[in-house]
């Protein structure tokens, strides 16, 4: 595949996301409740980069497996990864009066509507899973199994209590690197197991691109730290650019990324769809 087929994979997959999105959280202007699916696709269509479900269509694609086998597992995950940008954004959480450019939710609604907003989202990713077309019930399990896994305790849910945690008190460089495995690499993780789950890839290629989620996650964190000003400077907290300095973090991200790749290579399959990807989301502005 050359780069421009690489390209015209992307804009096709994002156009086929933002579709679908659209398709599955309806309107429904003629429920009482139906504020709740105009917050939800406010949030979901708003400009972000889609790089989870990308991840998912790009891995289901390195096996040969066609757009919209894949699309509803990816709209899945973008879901959950929405539901999280719109709880961390609270009051009780990080506080943000923005995001993805535009007022966060909880600015233009509502602190309540916002979190039950997020709520839907959260429930409704594992109702998609469960209905995804094409699928087998074992697939559809496995589907949900790694979803809930990833972005709950012992993944993302995990990683946002250690952060949240860590205004309170210093971090060593372990807690760090768990909070950000946790936080960040497990929802990343999750969108390549996607992909093998869709594609029913073997266990080794499968286990790679787990190790390939973990190290490119975590670089992704580590950038997202050295251009989050308001983290660095506001919160009176130790950070991988405060504990590394930024030079030596970025040195962490590029060996984290190049880490990613080799294991990315090791795969059966020519995976250039899945490695521009990656070097996307480290060298986006480094
Ligand atoms: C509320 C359970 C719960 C978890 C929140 C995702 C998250 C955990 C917090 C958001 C804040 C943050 C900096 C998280 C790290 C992950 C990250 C860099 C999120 C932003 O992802 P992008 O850049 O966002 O892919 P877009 O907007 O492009 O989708």
């Amino acid at each position: 595949m050359n780069t421009c087929e690489t390209q015209s994979f992307y804009e096709q997959a994002r156009k086929s996301i933002d579709e679908a999105l659209l398709h599955l959280v309806p309107t429904f202007s003629d429920l009482p409740y139906a504020p709740l699916f105009t917050s939800a696709r406010y949030a979901l269509l708003s400009p972000g980069k889609r790089l989870r479900p990308l991840l998912v269509m790009a891995t289901a694609a390195t096996y040969g497996i066609d757009l919209e086998t894949a699309l509803h597992p990816a709209c899945a995950i973008e879901m959950i990864h929405t539901y999280s940008l719109i709880h961390d954004d609270l009051p009780c959480m990080d506080d943000d009066d923005t995001r993805r450019g535009q007022p966060s939710l909880h600015k233009i609604v509502p602190e309540w509507q916002a979190l039950l907003t997020g709520d839907y989202l959260l429930t409704y990713a594992f109702e998609v899973l469960a209905d995804a077309p094409f699928l087998s019930t074992e697939q559809k399990l496995d589907l949900i199994r790694t979803l809930s896994n990833r972005s709950g305790a012992h993944g993302m849910i995990g990683g946002q209590m250690l952060d949240l945690f860590s205004t309170d008190r210093n971090m060593s460089w372990e807690t760090i690197e768990q909070m950000h495995l946790g936080k960040t690499a497990a929802l990343i993780t999750a969108a390549l197991e996607f992909g093998c789950i869709i594609a029913q890839a073997c266990d080794t290629d499968r286990e790679a691109l787990q190790r390939t989620g973990m190290a490119v996650g975590f670089a992704f964190q580590l950038i997202d730290d050295l251009l989050d000003k308001k983290n660095c400077m506001e919160k009176p907290t130790v950070n991988a650019v405060s504990l590394l300095g930024p030079e030596k973090t970025k040195e962490k991200a590029n060996s984290l990324l190049q880490t990613a790749k080799e294991s990315v290579q090791s795969l059966s399959r020519d995976a250039r769809l899945i490695s521009d990807l990656l070097d996307q989301m480290v060298n986006r502005h480094m």
